[in-house]
């Protein structure tokens, strides 16, 4: 696989990066803008595509014929600004039937909910134009592990994976996959651990994974490394990059400004193995900080988008001969003053 090239790089974000800054302790900071407002300022940043929950394109309430309608004006719009949608994800944890779940809940009812929310999710994906189904489980895991069983918790995962599969037979899946938060014990809390869910489904080739640094990091894991074991399955087809400073609520600061090594490692995994070649998109999932004013409230957009591309650029020209002799000679002392030095503009 040859390295990716800068033009191999297109990215994304969600409407839900451009926010209000309300919290879990405190109300809205900043006045909301509206959807096309949003496509405006991605565009204006240079983001070519949009991530969607399935009800930032159609409320859940909508009929069928009312779903095929909203979702043909956002194709419309998305086509007149030459944005592309990059995946649908069923928003399965904000609905009254899903405080325990939208798919291991122990109401089969609210199972069968899960899984209607999900088909409609694919039907938006089509109109738009998108294969790519990203599954967030937010609360499928339990505050107490007594309240559920796991082992039947595991198969209900892998059934509503097969749901959507059999429902449409070009639909791909994404697990995006979180350890706590807002549960605080989840079922499949790692990328590896619905990678191995992946190949128990009716058709494993239309399973993949989609990364989250921050994810990774609030598992205790290196989200380098957990790319490089997806890449090495051929299966990480989208990454949520962004930074985080510790293991505490899930942060999305903007890509890099806690660890840069970390994020440069990220991106030299990712351009060490072609990422976006065969139109992985480099999706971000960050937040403003609450204290920024609302007309400043997209450069952490803009810093996470300039920050990958600097580390791309490092990536792609940093002397790897020099890189590889320090490895050859097992001088890891001398390897860590050379990346140091990159990082620092010091080399
Ligand atoms: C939360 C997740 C969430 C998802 C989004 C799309 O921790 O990162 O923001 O990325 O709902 O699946
Ligand atoms: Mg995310």
């Amino acid at each position: 696989m040859p390295f990716s090239t800068l033009e191999d790089f297109h990215f994304s974000a969600g409407p839900w990066n451009i926010h209000t800054g309300a919290d879990p302790f405190g109300p809205e900071v900043r006045d909301d803008r509206d959807f096309a407002a949003k496509l405006k300022m991605l565009k204006d940043l240079g983001f070519d595509y949009v991530q969607f929950h399935d009800d930032d394109v159609v409320p859940d309430s909508a009929s069928q014929a009312e779903l095929e309608q909203i979702a043909g004006d956002m194709r419309k719009l998305l086509d007149s600004e030459g944005m592309t949608a990059e995946f649908v994800a069923p928003r399965i944890w904000e609905d009254p039937r899903t405080i325990d779940g939208a798919i291991t809940s122990n109401d089969p009812a609210e199972r069968a909910y899960g899984i209607r929310r999900g088909k409609r999710s694919v039907d938006i994906a089509n109109i738009l134009g998108c294969d790519r189904i990203v599954l967030w489980p937010a609360r499928e895991g339990t505050y107490i592990r007594e309240a559920k069983d796991a082992v039947a918790a595991s198969q209900q995962l892998c059934d509503f994976a097969n749901a959507l599969l059999e429902y449409d037979p070009k639909i791909r899946l994404l697990g995006e996959m979180k350890p706590n938060e807002p549960m605080d014990l989840m079922y499949l809390p790692t990328t590896g651990h619905f990678l191995a869910l992946v190949y128990k489904t009716v058709d494993p080739d239309r399973v993949g994974v989609l990364i989250e640094s921050a994810h990774a990091i609030l598992a205790g894991l290196d989200p380098a490394d957990e790319m490089a074991y997806a890449l090495w399955h051929g299966k990480l087809w989208g990454v949520h990059l962004n930074d985080q400073n510790g293991l505490k609520f899930d942060q999305d600061k903007a890509f890099g400004t806690a660890n840069l090594r970390r994020a440069f490692n990220q991106v030299d995994v990712l351009v060490r193995n072609g990422y976006g070649q065969n139109g992985e998109i480099i999706g971000l999932d960050v937040k403003a900080m609450r204290t920024q004013k609302f007309d400043r409230a997209h450069m952490h957009l803009k810093n996470s988008k300039d920050v990958f591309l600097a580390l791309a650029d490092l990536a792609l020209s940093i002397d790897r001969s020099e890189w590889q002799a320090l490895r050859d000679a097992r001088d890891y002392e001398g390897l860590d003053a050379f990346i140091m030095k990159q990082l620092m503009g010091r080399a």
